[in-house]
């Protein structure tokens, strides 16, 4: 009996599933088919069936799956509704690299796509990935199996306690999240979402939880209207008068301005140059925006922190006022707050109220930063700009000098790109050698360049020199091995094709070599520029500058990658050689390869000061704590 009924239900959902989802692609989509008439407002659905029309209506089409038990009534609404052409799902090998997948997506095209995994394991990976979009303030979506709501006892893959909503626990930890342990409640739940991942300023992973027994629940006469859409408004400007006043009357007294452009200035390349030559200011750029401001121009130092650069962290050493615009002060960038031992007043531009008081001695101006750019210039400028005296300040000459200085000492490093390696027997590239031929190359051919974590990392963010913004992303927020290969994924999903380049080290590439698989079936392009060192190179150095010895982060079974690659059908798999020329030769096959390459180039490990980029500021780890925590509260900004 109970099947014979079920049998008949399902069938009754197929059909009008089916007939509603032809209804909503005929009319050119919900808004169409709801305004026309064509779509009454109440509809019988599925809670699954709401979710999926729900975002549909905020313009997410794309789902990245791991499909298990835990989510099969979704993945039948995403079949269904494939079929009628309103969205695409992309199977794939490993959750994580799903996260960072639809994570590169929304950071290189503003396009939005949804994670669904099952429950447990598989929502546990995902999570992980998540902590990627949490930092980098990047909206994604993600649909996530969770335990049954009546309670019959255990399920396989849930949290093994005696307690509920330990899923929700655990994922709000991370972000906003919202079980639907009630169907009714999927409007609310959605508008969360909404909120959360089409945020104006600071976008973040949306965990939508769906129990396995609510999934398949019927709405009866569910209200599509209660469906929501459109964007969440931005703050604008920041409204504080008197802060703009403080803000320019302590620029005209400063002498050595600083300004540290973070991620959430991506958008302002055009206030800053002015804002600049205004204050006599040099910028200091994340890694994020490198770009925002062009490579060659006058005013940039480039990156500073603790990597850093000469000219970055000079320009953070001496100045005695620091402008942050859309910064989260990140260990890394600021030195583990030793950053600024000069300043004396910061002006901080943010629209989060932690982030904009981050620092003590600050004006805040909690708002959107083009906008508070604009009007911060517009009062400076009524002021009248401080007396120039004629010709360049001091300060520009001197932070001028160091920017020389620190072309000069990577010019040597590329004027010596091959150096001897115990390891791979005689002489191949350094890796600096390697990101600048390859991101020469990827600025000239129009590729997008991603970074993954480590030594590969860092020395990326020294060399590049991008001339605008959007032709690197290196996620520095969590710094995510695997990132920058999975990412590549994002080529195959944007509405407008861009071809990537993935720099990736040998440790970060087995983090997730699934996407040879994932990227060859669902149409990738790019390639895969493996920095082999035969080591997790960046932890060894660590550990080598501390303590004296590397440990534990090597081991001693070759790969030969070219075959590991090459045995994946339809990817084509080179050696990248031993000289610039060999690895220019070999990207341009790479290239003309319709579809994902890998480029294996063993590189130098060792302590030739060739063979790195060199730091040039401080940490709060490991044998350095107790002089960077001592010099912090000395300075006590
Ligand atoms: C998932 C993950 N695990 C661990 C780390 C810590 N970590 C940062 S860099 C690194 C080594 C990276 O090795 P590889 O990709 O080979 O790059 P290399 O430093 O050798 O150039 C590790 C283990 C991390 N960032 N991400
Ligand atoms: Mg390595």
């Amino acid at each position: 009996m109970g099947k014979a009924s079920g049998q008949i239900d399902r069938n009754a959902v197929l059909s009008e599933r089916t007939e509603r989802a032809g209804v909503v692609a005929k009319a050119g989509g919900l808004e169409q088919a709801l305004g026309s008439g064509a779509l009454p407002r109440f509809q019988n659905i599925t809670l699954s069936e709401a979710v999926v029309l729900g975002l549909l209506r905020q313009g997410v089409c794309r789902f990245l799956c791991v499909l298990g038990h835990g989510s099969t009534d979704l993945g039948e609404v995403l079949r269904v509704y494939e079929g009628k052409g309103l969205l695409k799902t992309y199977c794939v090998r490993h959750e994580t690299a799903a996260s960072h997948a639809a994570t590169a997506l929304r950071w290189v095209t503003g396009e939005k796509a949804a994670v669904v995994t099952s429950i447990g394991p598989g929502a546990l990976q995902a999570l992980a990935g998540s902590i990627v979009p949490a930092s980098d303030g990047l909206g994604v979506w993600y649909l996530l199996g969770d335990e049954t709501t009546e309670d019959e006892g255990p399920n396989m893959q849930q949290i093994p306690k005696h307690e509920q909503n330990l899923f929700l626990r655990l994922f709000t930890t991370m972000g906003n999240a919202y079980c639907l342990h009630t169907p009714q409640a999927v409007g609310t739940a959605l508008r969360r979402g909404l909120v959360t991942v089409d945020h104006p300023h600071r976008g973040g992973p949306f965990y939508l939880l769906l129990p396995m027994n609510t999934q398949p629940s019927l709405l009866q006469g569910f209200n599509l209207d209660e469906l929501p859409h459109g964007e969440p408004p931005s703050l604008g400007k920041a409204a504080d008068d008197a802060a703009y006043e403080q803000a320019a009357a302590a620029l005209s007294k400063a002498e050595r301005v600083v300004v540290r452009v973070g991620g959430g200035a991506r958008d302002c390349g055009p206030e800053f140059r002015d804002f600049l030559d205004l204050v006599d200011g040099v910028a200091v750029l994340s890694p994020l925006v490198t770009g925002v401001i062009e490579y060659d121009h006058p005013r940039n130092m480039l990156v500073g922190g603790s990597k850093g650069s000469i000219c970055g962290n000079y320009a953070m050493e001496e100045a005695d006022l620091l402008v942050a615009v859309g910064s989260r002060f990140v260990c890394q960038s600021d030195c583990s707050r030793t950053g600024y031992p000069k300043v004396e007043v910061v002006i901080n531009i943010n629209t989060d109220v932690h982030d904009v008081t981050h620092y003590g001695k600050t004006v805040a101006l909690l708002g959107d930063a083009g906008p508070t750019l604009r009007r911060l210039r517009a009062v400076v400028k009524e002021r009248g700009a401080p007396a120039s005296g004629g010709g360049p300040s001091a300060w520009f000459k001197d932070c001028t000098a160091k920017r020389k200085e620190w072309e000069a000492f990577k010019a040597e490093r590329y004027a010596n790109p091959c150096l001897d390696s115990e390891a791979w027997g005689g002489k191949v590239l350094s890796q600096p050698a390697v990101i600048k031929t390859a991101t020469d190359w990827a600025r000239a051919n129009d590729a997008v360049s991603f970074f993954d974590a480590g030594d590969v990392q860092a020395n990326g963010f020294q060399v590049v020199e991008d001339d605008r913004y959007g032709r690197t992303f290196t996620e520095t927020g969590a710094s995510y091995m695997g990132f920058a290969v999975s990412a590549l994924l994002a080529t195959a999903l944007a509405s407008e094709p861009f071809y990537g380049v993935a720099l990736t080290g040998d440790g970060s590439f087995m983090m997730n070599p699934q996407i040879l698989i994932d990227g060859t079936f669902h149409g990738a392009r790019g390639c895969i520029l493996l920095l082999d060192n035969r080591r997790m190179g960046a932890i060894s150095g660590l550990q080598e500058a501390q303590y004296g010895e590397a440990h534990a982060t090597s081991d001693n079974v070759e790969v030969d990658y070219v075959r590991l690659a090459g045995a994946v059908e339809g990817v084509l798999a080179l050696e990248g050689g031993r000289r610039p020329e060999d690895l220019r030769a070999a990207l341009d096959r790479a290239r003309s390869h319709d579809g994902l390459s890998l480029i294996h180039v063993p590189v130098y490990y060792g302590t030739d000061p060739l063979g790195g980029l060199g730091a040039f500021g401080r940490w709060n780890v490991g044998s350095w704590c107790r002089d960077t925590q001592g010099l912090r509260h000395k300075i006590g900004l």
